[in-house]
């Protein structure tokens, strides 16, 4: 009998509370469960798939690694859950000491660098974002964890090498991670950028993460992007929003002029976002008519809200 796969991605992801992303990671890293596509290359997943997902996530969840797991039949992973659960504890303490929390994830992260281990981290990040919200996962483990590096590195403790490493693996993961988010397509648009001469860009793809949680469809446009440009981007996506990302203090010249630049093509209803570690070097230049410049990504979802509102209604 042909089995009907008749769910899309997103139902899936709310019955097995598993992200889009995850589930997304998982078929192409592990092959965990290959959905059938539709015409238009749609992913459609069944029941089985449903469950065999649930599964994979309680296995996770006690301390299993997906890659070792992902090849297991149904039966073998029924198994592997019972012996487990489903009245076991979250962790299994023989295999996994400590509880898999932000601060776990950000400690074998952080391990992971200082032993120059790419596959290591880049399987802690993937099991993180089974365990953590994106939220959560930008704010208390990436972040972070890039500081740390900086200092680490400012200390002479840590080769540019591990730095250079741990960039490219986070600019990766948080690449997909922005790939794979589903927004409607009626939301508004938002840009996302960092003005020329930044070329810091982990930022940036972070706050194009949390827009999309805030259910803003986020155009990303990557580092070092001149005012025109910018502007040309808001003009041909019809975009509400400008959010830039400054990581570098500097108190300069340049970036002033450009964001003024920008201000002036965008006209007034346009509104431009500034945040990051660099970005109060902006505040005295600058009002909040001009520019609305923020602290966190938490005061940036406050603001999105407001805007939509505002906009909307
Ligand atoms: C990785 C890194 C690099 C990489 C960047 C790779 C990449 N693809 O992005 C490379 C090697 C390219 C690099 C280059 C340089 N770097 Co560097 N770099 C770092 C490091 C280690 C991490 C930065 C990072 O990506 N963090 C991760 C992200 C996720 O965190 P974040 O940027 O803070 O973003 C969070 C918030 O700030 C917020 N946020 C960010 N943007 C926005 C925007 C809005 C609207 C909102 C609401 C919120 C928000 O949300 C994010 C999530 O919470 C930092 C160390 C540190 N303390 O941060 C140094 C650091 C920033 N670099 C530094 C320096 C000096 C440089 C160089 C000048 C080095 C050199 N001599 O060439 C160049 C500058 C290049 C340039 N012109 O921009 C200094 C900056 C000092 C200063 N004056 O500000 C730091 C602090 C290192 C140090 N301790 O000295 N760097």
């Amino acid at each position: 009998m042909k089995i009907r796969s008749v769910y899309p991605i997103r139902y899936v992801a709310q019955q097995t509370g598993l992200s889009t992303h995850v589930i997304r990671v998982w078929e192409k890293r592990y092959k965990a469960v290959v959905p059938q596509r539709t015409e238009s290359n749609r992913r459609m997943y069944c029941e089985r798939d449903v469950q065999r997902l649930k599964m994979l996530k309680t296995a996770v969840k006690v301390g299993h690694s997906i890659s070792q797991i992902a090849g297991l039949s149904a039966e073998e992973l029924m198994q592997l859950v019972n012996l487990d659960g489903p009245d076991a504890p979250e962790v299994s303490p023989a295999r996994e000491p400590g509880s898999l929390d932000s601060a776990y994830f950000y400690g074998r992260s952080l391990s992971a660098v200082l032993n120059f281990d790419a596959q290591g981290l880049e399987s802690v990040l993937d099991r993180a974002a089974v365990h953590l919200s994106k939220m959560e996962l930008i704010k208390a483990v990436i972040g972070p964890l890039c500081r740390k590096i900086g200092e680490l590195w400012e200390q002479g403790k840590l080769k540019v090498i591990n730095e250079h490493m741990t960039s490219s693996i986070i600019h990766s993961f948080l690449w997909n991670m922005l790939r794979s988010a589903e927004v409607s397509e009626t939301s508004p648009k938002i840009i996302i950028a960092t003005p020329a001469g930044h070329q810091h860009e982990l930022g940036a793809l972070s706050i194009a993460i949390v827009a999309c949680e805030s259910d803003w469809q986020s155009l990303y446009f990557g580092p070092g992007l001149p005012a025109e440009e910018i502007a040309a981007a808001v003009a041909y996506a019809d975009a509400r929003a400008v959010a830039l990302s400054i990581t570098y203090y500097e108190n300069s010249h340049q970036l002033n002029l450009e964001i003024k630049k920008l201000r002036r093509y965008l006209g007034d209803e346009i509104t431009i976002f500034i945040g990051g570690q660099g970005a109060m070097s902006l505040v005295d230049s600058f009002d909040a008519a001009e520019i609305q410049l923020l602290k966190d990504v938490d005061s940036f979802r406050i603001a999105l809200n407001n805007l939509r509102k505002l906009q909307e209604g």
